[in-house]
């Protein structure tokens, strides 16, 4: 008997990967989480009926959410990670000399505790005496760092599911701008935002929020097999700094498999139609939707 997953993203466009077992079925506090052991992809973490991750393919999404911002920054200490249970991001954040503290932040355990279990090579690092786990709520944990003054952070990095269920806050201008807030002078934000097909208008969400928050936004992709239509984007919010000059090292201080110094400048270079999409002004609807968050947020 043969076994599929089918992700499906429109009542039109699946995708489909044949299973070879499945390792973990259940209902967190969260959302429905599944580990399936894949033919062609290794081991493949699923919640609420979307991939996050899988072994083959991993290395692209978190090399790309990590060094860029990463190598943006000329010396980064303090990283907050949001998000990114399966401690992928936090391993790729691991390997930069400079880090002396990381403050990973993920609502649910359960993801993390799956990934301990099923997915050793994605979560190992998340042992290390740098990092501070904190499962709680990550809109509410930079709320409270924005009160610092002088920032917390010299990265923070958001690797969120989809805008649905738990995440929706993490895709809000009241959400970026408190990042900012969260920062230390030239500090770097990067968020995971979407793909400009069927995810167009999260997409432009967290363009357009981390735009008004920030100095400056640049949005660039990278492209993984088992996302939705291959090309996903990141938004990367500095106070100035822009990431396309930033001095990254060449060689790398590390071996990588995706991301490379070039690479690192490559990526910001967008397909005509995804740089159109985001030159153009806010949409009335997501701004009207916007303005009222931000009011919202302000008592007004
Ligand atoms: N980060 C999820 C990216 C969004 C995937 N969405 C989708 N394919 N529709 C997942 C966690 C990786 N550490």
């Amino acid at each position: 008997m043969e076994f599929w997953f089918s992700e499906l993203h429109t009542p039109n466009f699946t995708i489909k990967v044949k299973v070879k077992r499945t390792l973990e079925v259940r209902k967190t506090p969260y959302q429905e989480l599944a580990v399936l052991e894949t033919l062609d992809f290794g081991r493949m973490l699923v919640l609420d009926g979307i991939i996050q991750t899988t072994e083959a393919d991993e290395f692209i999404y978190h090399e790309m959410i990590t060094h860029v911002p990463m190598f943006s920054h000329p010396s980064p200490e303090t990283v907050l990670v949001i998000g990114a249970g399966d401690g992928g991001v936090v391993r790729e954040v691991l390997r930069h000399p400079s880090v002396r503290k990381v403050d990973h932040v993920e609502i649910d355990e359960a993801v993390t505790e799956a990934a301990r279990r099923w997915l050793p090579t994605i979560s190992a690092a998340l042992d290390d005496p740098r990092v501070t786990q904190h499962f709680t709520d990550g809109v509410e944990w930079v709320r409270r760092a924005a009160r610092t003054r002088g920032g917390v952070y010299d990265v923070i990095l958001v690797d969120s599911t989809d805008p649905l269920g738990p995440a929706v806050g993490l895709f809000g201008p009241v959400f970026y701008g408190n990042c900012r807030k969260a920062l230390r002078p030239g500090g770097v934000l990067t968020v995971q935002s979407e793909s400009p097909w069927f995810t167009r208008r999260a997409m432009l969400r967290s363009f357009h929020g981390i735009r008004r928050a920030f100095p400056l936004a640049r949005l660039y992709t990278a492209h993984v097999p088992t996302y939705s239509t291959f090309t996903w984007s990141f938004t990367i919010g500095t106070d100035g700094v822009d990431p396309l000059t930033a001095a990254v090292p060449d060689p790398l201080p590390f071996e990588t498999r995706y991301y490379t110094p070039a690479l690192h400048r490559a990526a910001f270079v967008l397909p005509a139609f995804v740089e159109r999409l985001v030159a153009a002004p806010e949409p009335d609807d997501l701004k009207a939707e916007l303005d009222a968050e931000v009011a919202s947020e302000k008592g007004v």
